[in-house]
């Protein structure tokens, strides 16, 4: 699973965490296609310690999208087979085998943003903006963005940043919904390796249907996601884990919910 510009790292006493890192910092982590081959070959790959991952940019920015410098020569047919590389790369992260946070810092740009839009949580350092200059290169997302990103802003939100190249800050983007998390400048890494340590720690099963169910669920309509929920929600309870939990809270030896 190695690759000469990915690096992973591994955090937590039995290494449950795993940090995937670009590392084109030269190129400010364009997403050229062995790139993107790099990341979808990570994430089929994880060890079975690893039970949530990060992704973090090496250098100033998280990354400044697709590599240009590899688009010029495509014809149309490529192009889809092009796209539906990405699709891939992003639904093995998306659906892959563990819950993903995007610690973001400086550029989150076109498929940077797609990238982290795959992600499960994104932390955003006060440095971070986030911007779809397709608008103004003449293309289009390509890499699950039209799929992605109106689920977390609108369509309208999306659309605006590609028709006038608006660019949202952190807080900005944190409060139309492209950050969960802002961090001061050069937290976001440890903000988000904290978040993976503690999703972590929850049930497997919890994990996967928030991965894999919850998102389904939210396209069904509601009489199916209503059905869905119900099958998912005995398949979680009836886990040996689950129960231990359970009993572990009746005897009061589980944490308390506390305000915080
Ligand atoms: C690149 C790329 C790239 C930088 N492809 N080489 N993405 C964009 O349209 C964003 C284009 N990039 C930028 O706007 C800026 O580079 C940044 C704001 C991200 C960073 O600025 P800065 O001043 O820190 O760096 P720089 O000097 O612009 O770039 C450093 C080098 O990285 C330089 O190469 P050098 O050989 O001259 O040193 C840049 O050419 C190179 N570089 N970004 C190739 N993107 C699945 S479809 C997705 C469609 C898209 O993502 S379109 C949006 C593409």
């Amino acid at each position: 699973m190695s690759h000469k510009e990915i690096a992973v790292d591994f955090a937590g006493d039995d290494q449950q965490v795993a940090i995937i890192r670009l590392q084109r910092a030269a190129k400010r982590n364009a997403l050229s296609d062995g790139l993107i081959l790099g990341l979808r070959d990570v994430f089929q790959n994880l060890p079975a310690s690893v039970r949530a991952a990060v992704v973090d940019g090496d250098g100033p920015h998280f990354c400044a999208g697709l590599d240009l410098s590899e688009l010029s020569e495509r014809d149309a047919s490529q192009g889809v087979l092009h796209s539906r590389m990405w699709h891939d790369a992003l639904q093995q992260l998306q659906f892959g085998a563990v819950p993903v946070v995007a610690a973001l810092h400086g550029a989150v740009v076109g498929g940077g943003l797609e990238l982290a839009s795959a992600c499960h949580i994104r932390v955003a350092d006060s440095s971070t903006f986030f911007a779809l200059p397709e608008g103004s290169r003449g293309i289009f997302v390509g890499g699950g963005g039209s799929v992605r990103i109106p689920r977390l802003i609108g369509a309208s939100r999306m659309a605006d940043m590609m028709f006038t190249g608006r660019v949202y800050n952190a807080e900005d983007g944190e409060r139309i919904g492209l950050a969960q998390y802002v961090v001061p400048e050069g937290q976001a890494l440890v903000k988000a390796v904290e978040l993976a340590l503690r999703i972590a720690e929850n049930a497997p099963m919890t994990n996967y249907a928030l991965m894999h169910a919850l998102p389904r669920i939210a396209e069904q309509p509601a009489d199916q996601g209503l059905m869905t929920e119900a099958l998912m929600a005995a398949v979680a309870q009836s886990a040996p884990e689950a129960k231990h939990r359970l009993q572990d809270f009746l005897v009061g030896r589980a944490a308390k919910v506390s305000k915080g």
